[in-house]
């Protein structure tokens, strides 16, 4: 007789074709519409399924854990990031997380320009003149940005993401300056022309743009936090890409409203979608709704790594792409 399928419920309305694959290899409940689940929605699906498949905007802490039961044995994230789930407590009491690391790499490192870019040139400045209907036509000192050829960019982490941000860059002409718990290899640092800054409080003071692609843990919350921003040049300009909370939000809203730095371009947002109102009527200041891995080919992917991590684990492997804690 075959082993009854693993009972897999999923959060989210994910795309179409994983939906369909995930119904063909497992006893799957999939959302009906796409709305966030309730905490004790979310209690309830971790009670009585072996897997469930969250994702960024489903918090899962130790509490919630401990109501679950003992019948879940994974958490397949969809998503790269896990900071919304408490690993450790997840690994204590046996259950596995996994994620989908390496599939967001180049779309979020494109988005991480395509910020970059239009901070520094002013794009959305000139997008809302030409909805509005009222350009005048142009003019030798309208709408004046800077170059980014030859700015200094610091990275901060040099995991994935930011070595193809670092490779992006380097091929647009910026100067690439990193910051990350370890040190690259010789040749890793070759291929961009990176120059590693063990100390990030003298990174930040050199740089033109600095560029969150660190992850959030309890080590990078606030990394830069209002001492650090009010070391940048009044000049700077920051993106982030990676997760709000590795930002003091307040501070920086503060600075970019005091004209203490020139820019931002953000992602996202430390609490989630409760944006803080007076960063949205800043002209210098790109908001964006947590799209950087938003791509047809990024989602299904994300869905193909998440079957493959519960397909393994059914099959009574470990999943490949394990969160292992102390390690993210
Ligand atoms: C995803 C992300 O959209 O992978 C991540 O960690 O931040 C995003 O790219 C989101 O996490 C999906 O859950």
């Amino acid at each position: 007789m075959p082993a009854p399928r693993l009972s897999v419920v999923v959060t989210r309305r994910l795309p179409e074709v994983v939906e369909t694959r995930m119904k063909e290899l497992f006893d799957v409940e999939l959302r009906p519409d796409d709305t966030r689940m309730t905490r004790e929605e979310l209690v309830s699906a971790m009670g009585r399924a072996d897997v469930l498949v969250p994702c960024v905007t489903d918090h899962i802490d130790a509490s919630m854990l401990a109501q679950a039961g003992e019948r879940l044995k994974l958490i397949a994230n969809y998503g790269a990031g896990v900071d919304h789930v408490d690993v450790t407590s997840a690994r204590q009491r046996g259950v596995l997380v996994s994620n989908t690391p390496g599939v967001v790499t180049e779309d979020t490192a494109d988005m991480t320009m395509a910020l970059i870019l239009a901070v520094t040139r002013r794009i959305p400045e000139g997008l809302a003149v030409m909805q509005s209907g009222e350009w005048g036509g142009w003019s030798p000192t309208a709408y004046l940005g800077g170059r980014i050829g030859g700015r200094r960019l610091g990275i901060l982490g040099m995991g994935r993401i930011g070595q193809a941000v670092a490779r992006r860059a380097a091929a647009f002409g910026m100067q690439i300056h990193y910051h990350n718990r370890r040190r690259l290899r010789p040749e890793v640092e070759q291929e961009f022309g990176a120059t590693y800054w063990e100390s990030l409080d003298q990174m930040v003071s050199r740089m033109d743009v600095i560029s969150v692609n660190c992850p959030h843990t309890p080590s990078t919350f606030h990394l830069l936090n209002a001492r650090r921003l009010k070391m940048l040049k009044p000049e700077a300009v920051v993106v982030n890409t990676s997760r709000g909370e590795v930002i003091d939000e307040n501070a920086l809203t503060r600075m970019l409203r005091a004209g203490e730095l020139a820019g931002a371009g953000l992602d996202v947002f430390e609490r989630g979608a409760e944006v803080n109102p007076r960063l949205r009527a800043l002209p210098n200041v790109v908001l964006l709704p947590h799209m950087g891995s938003a791509t047809v080919e990024g989602r299904v992917e994300m869905g193909e790594k998440v079957i493959i991590n519960i397909k393994t684990f059914a099959d009574g492997h470990r999943p490949p792409d394990l969160v292992v804690p102390g390690l993210m």
